[in-house]
Parts: C-alpha cells; structure tokens; sequence
C-alpha cells in the first residue's frame, strides 16, 4: 500500500515561488479557487465577486460593527457542502424540454457521463460534449493507478473524480474558474474532493514552471519538484465537429485547393474523415505530447476515435525501442474514443514506470 502524501498544496506554492509574475497571480486566483468556489450559489469563483462579498462597497465605513458573515445557501450538494456547492453557476436540467436544442443528445446520456447525475451533477457546455462517460473514465483510471496523477485539462471532473479512486493523490487543471468549480461540486456529490487538488492554470505555463523547480535540493534552494508519475491529456479537440475531420500535418503543407480529406473507416465499419493531431488545442497535438513527456513518461493521451494512428505513432519515432499502447474505448456497440498509453502505462513496458 503506498503511504498518502499531502503536499500538494505544497506544489502549488512552489509553482507560485518559482514564478512570482503571471504564474503566480494566477496561483493566487487558484486559491481563491480552492477556498470560496460557490461561497453563495450565485458567485462565481474568481477573485472579484469573492472580495466584493466579503467588503462591499456599500459599506458605511463609520459603523465599526464586525461585519456578519455572509449566509451560506444549500444548494444541490446539501448541509455540510456548502463550500464545494456550484449551483446556480449552470443551470441544473432534469426536464428534457428545458434542455437547448444542441445539448439534447448528451442530455440524454446524462446518466453515462455521471451515473450520480441526478443527485445534482453541473456541466456547462463544452462539458457536455466533452465529458468522459464514467464507465470510461472508470477503466482509464484503473490503467493509471499511481501515486500522483495530473490531469492537464480537468473540465467538470469526469476523469479526475475517477483517478481520485485510484490514485493517492490528483492534481487537476483548468483555464476556466467555473468549470473547475462545476469539477470541484461534482467531486463533492461523489466524495472524493480531498483527494483532488483544483488548480486554475493552464498546463503549458504550469508545465513550465515546474521546471524551474530542481528535483533535487540545491545550495541555494530547499524547495524540490514533487514528483509526479503519470499526466493525463484530454485537451479539446476544436469541438463536436471533430468527427468531421481535419486535414492532417502532411496535407496542411498542401494548398487550400490541394488538401484533401483522408477517409478511414473505424471499428464499427463508419467512415470518418481523419482527425489531424494538429487540431488539438491550445497547441499542436505533438507538441502538447512532449510538453507533458518533459515531465514524465507516463502519459495517457485522450483522442478522438477518428485520430490518425499514424500521427500517433509518430509521437515516439524518435525512440526506436518505445511502444504506445491505443485502447478502444466501447459503450456497447458505439466506439466513443481511443485512449493511448505511453512509457510504463502501455503494457509490457511497465518495467519503465519508475524510471
Ligand atoms: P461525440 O462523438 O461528440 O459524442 O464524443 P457521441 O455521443 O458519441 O456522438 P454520436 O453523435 O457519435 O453518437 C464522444 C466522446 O468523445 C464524448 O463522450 C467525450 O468523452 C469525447 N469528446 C468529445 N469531444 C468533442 C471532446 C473534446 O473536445 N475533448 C475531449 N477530451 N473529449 C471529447
């Protein structure tokens, strides 16, 4: 059994120390993050409505009564939460006629993204469409099972609330101050808030400063990197029109007029133009890929089921010996995605994992 460790929070410091500009303001927004999210059910977590809650500008600065706490509402979380609880922040659909148009058909797959879903569950838009259906995300987690996980673009937490089950430890990111909320409340609903650490940042910043900090101690600093075994990309993939293709890094080389769409067939007989790794966002597929190779080996890449394997494999051409292991993600009879497994995580290759 390995032992819990819990300075995580300890990292987030570390990161602000070992930036001190941009990287730590928005280190300080992840601590308003991570100790007001969903104070009131209508505030948002940022830094702004936090303070305008606790000084309001109405104040009559003569009266020097200690100012009342602002009363906590109970929302879908229930007594108890009030801290982690998102209501209000999107809305909450249980009847499928207020449910828009576009979100009808992940609406009706609620159940399968989160079967906790009607104890109260908050997606805003990109997570409905992005979300890993539980069952998935339940199987990928198992493959993962490690001391510390980072999950690079968190979104409502579908994945992290399932690495929480097999990992001592998650750190989890995002850009967005209310999706990490709706991740955060949605843990909650499921139990494992603490053993999940929210961070608002984005990965490639926070990449970079890790490695600013040594591995090891030096003569001039104590602080040392905390490591992490195993990174997790889902990153978006430019939206629910990524089914319909996109011209591949090859083709992008081509003319407008030159390009053409390659068509592949899946698993279940459909065909699909082909999903350029140059879709990805906020960068290129492959250089996402080595900006989380600099931090370990072990990374477990999300992509759509139309990816381009040739690209896949290309990720490692640089390593004669490397394999990567791509796993079909099913829900009965329907392909949803593959999820491709680097360094220790690919089968026969665990023998590398601590390396
Ligand atoms: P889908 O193909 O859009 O949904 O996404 P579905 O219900 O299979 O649609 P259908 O019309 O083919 O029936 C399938 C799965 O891919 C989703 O459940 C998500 O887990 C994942 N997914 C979809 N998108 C658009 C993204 C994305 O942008 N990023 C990530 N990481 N995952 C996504």
């Amino acid at each position: 059994m390995v032992k819990r460790k819990n300075n995580i929070g300890g990292l987030a410091r570390f990161l602000a120390e070992a930036t001190q500009t941009s990287q730590s303001e928005s280190l300080s927004q992840v601590d308003a993050a991570t100790e007001r999210p969903g104070s009131t059910t209508t505030l948002s977590v940022g830094t702004v409505a936090a303070e305008d809650a606790e000084h309001p500008s109405n104040v009559d600065s003569t009266d020097l009564r200690p100012m009342k706490k602002p009363k906590l509402q109970i929302g879908l979380l229930g007594e108890g939460l009030e801290k982690y609880d998102a209501t209000g922040l999107v809305p909450f659909y249980t009847d499928p006629s207020h449910v828009p148009e576009h979100l009808q058909k992940y609406f009706s797959q609620r159940e399968r993204y989160f079967s906790k879903y009607s104890s109260g569950c908050l997606l805003d838009e990109e997570g409905w469409y992005s979300v890993t259906p539980e069952r998935v995300a339940d199987q990928i987690a198992e493959r993962c099972r490690c001391d510390v996980i980072l999950d690079a673009f968190c979104g409502v937490g579908g994945n992290a609330i399932a690495f929480a089950r097999t990992c001592e430890r998650v750190i989890a990111l995002d850009v967005s101050p209310v999706r990490l909320a709706l991740a955060r409340h949605n843990a909650a609903l499921y139990g494992v808030q603490d053993r999940i650490e929210f961070v608002l940042a984005d990965f490639i910043s926070f990449a970079r400063a890790l490695q600013t900090i040594p591995r090891t101690e030096t003569s001039t600093s104590k602080a040392t990197r905390r490591k992490i075994d195993v990174v997790f990309l889902s990153p978006p993939w430019g939206g629910p029109s990524y089914i319909a293709g996109s011209p591949s890094k090859a083709q992008t080389s081509l003319s407008t007029s030159e390009a053409v769409t390659i068509a592949s067939e899946d698993a279940t007989g459909d065909t699909h133009a082909e999903f350029s790794l140059a879709s990805i966002q906020p960068i290129h597929g492959h250089d996402l890929f080595n900006v989380a190779r600099g931090i370990t080996k072990n990374v477990a890449y999300f992509l759509p089921r139309n990816a381009n394997l040739d690209e896949i494999s290309q990720l490692i051409a640089d390593d004669p010996v490397e394999k990567v292991e791509v796993e079909e993600e099913w829900m009965g009879s329907k392909l949803k995605a593959l999820t491709c497994y680097f360094g220790g995580l690919a089968s026969g290759q665990e023998a590398g994992f601590d390396e």
